[in-house]
């Protein structure tokens, strides 16, 4: 017995992980279908040791489907999520397809578990960069109450999927050797111009909007809102694409509501935060880096320190696997607790 699962882009970026984290996962799972496109049609996967191979997505994949996990771009979720469900099956998506939808709860379990009561068979999964800054946040502001956030991102291209890791490496490696090479992907794939990545960040992430701000900032400013239930929470940001393959890094400057925090109170609430790792001692040169937090489920929080001309305002960093608490993991853990809450299931 257990849930018959799909995850739709299994060969993709996130998708491979998705399969790694139900691997690990304590859902009992009695049977798993990968599905991509046409292209991947007939690959070979594996599931706990056992080959599995990559079906075409087509709407009746999800017949028999109890839950579905979807990471394979907006546009196969607009199609295929309303599918998945019609045949009975919880879609967790992890696109920004429906995000900002009032009908569908967009959840990160250590901040707003409580919204997954309201799902209609669809659950939303933040942006990556959204996803660690709230994790370790909502700690701070549940006691002190949050009034402001400047995040400035450093983010890895993995979010850009496969083929930008392909495109960073095989780049680098060209500028190294003195060889030309024509970028394709970055800053974004789907935009008119492709900009060198190797040893240049590019202050771009997604397509600009009109307001000057782009995509991915749009995102962290306005999910962080629904996430924390409070429209009022001051949030803006500058998203930035850095030369590493995975691990997104964030500078937030934070300004609470109530006075009294300190840096060693803050620490200490960090400390008993569910999915945080606290790694802060300049004595002995501690802090977040991504490379050790490449593989890893948890956001690791550092340099925690008071503004200095500012009361009530703070400085963290932090840094998690875009990958696994920015995608993969926060999808399969929604589903772990929608079968603990007795909620893995399309209400009729
Ligand atoms: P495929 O490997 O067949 O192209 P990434 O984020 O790493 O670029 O991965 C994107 C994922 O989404 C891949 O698994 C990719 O499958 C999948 N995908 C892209 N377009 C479609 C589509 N039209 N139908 C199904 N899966 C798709
Ligand atoms: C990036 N954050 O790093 C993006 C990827 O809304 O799910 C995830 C895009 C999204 O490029």
């Amino acid at each position: 017995s257990g849930y018959n699962v799909a995850v739709v882009g299994a060969t993709g970026a996130v998708g491979t992980r998705m399969i790694q984290m139900l691997e690990q996962s304590i859902l009992p799972i009695a049977s798993i279908k990968l599905l991509a496109s046409k292209r991947s049609a007939g690959k070979v996967l594996h599931f706990k040791g056992q080959e599995k191979v990559v079906e075409e997505l087509v709407p009746d994949s999800f017949r028999g489907i109890d839950l579905a996990l979807f990471s394979a771009g907006g546009g196969v979720s607009k199609k295929f999520a309303p599918e998945a469900i019609k045949r009975g099956a919880v879609v967790v998506d992890n696109t920004s397809a429906f995000r900002m939808d009032p009908d569908v709860p967009l959840v990160v379990p250590e901040v707003n578990e409580a919204a997954l009561s309201r799902h209609h068979g669809l659950i939303a999964n933040p942006n990556c960069s959204t996803i660690q800054m709230v994790v370790a946040l909502e700690p701070l502001r549940k006691v002190y109450g949050l009034k402001k956030v400047i995040v400035t991102t450093m983010q890895a291209v993995s979010g850009a999927g496969n083929r930008a890791i392909k495109e960073l490496h095989d780049e680098t490696q060209a500028v190294l050797e003195g060889k030309d090479y024509e970028p394709q992907i970055l800053p974004v794939s789907g935009d008119k111009k492709h900009y060198q990545i190797a040893f240049n960040p590019l202050a771009q992430i997604d397509v600009f909007e009109e307001d000057g701000y782009t995509h991915e900032e749009w995102k962290m400013i306005h999910e962080t809102k629904k996430i924390m239930e409070d429209e009022d929470i001051q949030v803006t940001a500058t998203c930035v694409r850095v030369p590493v393959a995975i691990a997104h890094s964030e500078s937030v400057w934070f300004e609470l509501d109530q006075k009294g925090a300190t840096v060693s109170k803050l620490q200490e609430l960090l400390k008993k935060a569910p999915g945080v790792v606290v790694q802060d001692d300049p004595d002995n040169q501690i802090y977040p880096q991504a490379v050790n937090a490449a593989g890893k489920k948890d956001t690791f929080v550092g340099r925690i320190r008071p503004d200095q001309e500012q009361a009530d305002a703070f400085h963290l960093y932090c840094v998690s696997d875009n990958l696994l608490k920015g995608a993969a993991w926060n999808s399969v853990q929604i589903a772990e607790r929608l079968d603990a809450l007795n909620l893995l299931r399309v209400p009729k």
